[in-house]
């Protein structure tokens, strides 16, 4: 019989149990928080620098989510709200939509430092949540889920998946400084923080969100292709329109592959792998 607290609710969330954690996991946690800091400094969007700081973040250990939510409430009105791991995604959907952020509450093992499958705590806390202290980020996320849920009515959760993985998950975005990071999947892996930006092998391409819908994208490697937003009110302004005439053009244009660039394509930096 499993123990109570970490039986999902019929909207999988559980408790965190933030006492529960070991002196070794907050250590994981350090190790990992200390490496993003360095590679992260000059790499990631100062909105993300700032919601890090804003939510007091630190090196110390795994975050209790109480203490975050006390902030990160009072900021945007967003909960991180514990979950057991991936949840289904009318669940997944319903909770973004009620600006709650489902968090994984477990850290990855010491072994596996540099990748692992699932997202962990140090995945949704300190890749996610920081930019949800951004008022528009905030909104757009919650945009999101309504869209959701709509696209699971449609048939079409394939094509908004393909936008949520190439902007909350691996977004770049341009700066005075030049392009930055703002995607979760990439702010917390040490490697792709470096080869996003610094690598000649992936296509840098302006943001164009139909473009993205077509776009198919790996799970289990750095992306061949980064798509560029110029800020965040853009990547608001472009889930304002009911999707369901994009979903309908989409059914009559071929999907691509992670590595194509197209005629109609912004490129900011042509891959050496495009094709
Ligand atoms: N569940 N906990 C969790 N976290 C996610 O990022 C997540 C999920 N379920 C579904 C899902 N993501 C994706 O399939 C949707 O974005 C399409
Ligand atoms: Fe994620």
């Amino acid at each position: 019989m499993s123990d109570l607290k970490t039986l999902p609710r019929d909207d999988f969330t559980i408790e965190q149990d933030w006492p529960a954690y070991s002196a070794e996991e907050h250590g994981i946690w350090r190790t990992l928080f200390h490496r993003q800091q360095e590679i992260l400094r000059e790499r990631a969007c100062p909105e993300f620098l700032a919601g890090l700081a804003g939510l007091g973040v630190a090196a110390d250990g795994i975050p209790d989510f109480r203490r975050l939510n006390a902030l990160l409430g009072a900021a945007t009105g967003w909960t991180i709200v514990a979950v057991p791991g991936l949840v289904p995604d009318d669940v997944f959907f319903a909770h973004l939509a009620n600006r709650r952020f489902p968090a994984t509450c477990f850290i990855r093992r010491a072994d596996q430092l540099d990748y692992l499958q699932e997202p962990d705590i140090f995945h949704d806390v300190y890749g996610h949540v920081p930019m949800l202290m951004n008022p528009i980020f905030a909104d757009y996320m919650q945009a999101y889920g309504k869209g959701g849920l709509k696209a699971l009515g449609l048939g079409s959760l394939n094509r908004l998946a393909r936008l949520y993985w190439y902007t909350v998950e691996f977004g770049l975005i341009r700066s005075p400084a030049g392009i930055r990071i703002y995607g979760s999947g990439i702010v917390s892996s040490k490697g792709e923080s470096i080869y996003c930006l610094e690598s000649p092998v992936p296509n840098r391409i302006a943001f164009d969100l139909l473009r993205i819908m077509r776009t198919e994208y790996r799970i289990d490697d750095f992306q061949a292709s980064y798509f560029v937003i110029d800020d965040f009110d853009q990547l608001f302004a472009a889930t304002q329109p009911d999707f369901s005439p994009y979903y309908v053009q989409l059914q009559a244009m071929s999907d691509l592959g992670p590595e194509t660039v197209t005629l109609g394509d912004t490129v900011l930096h042509r891959g050496n792998s495009a094709r």
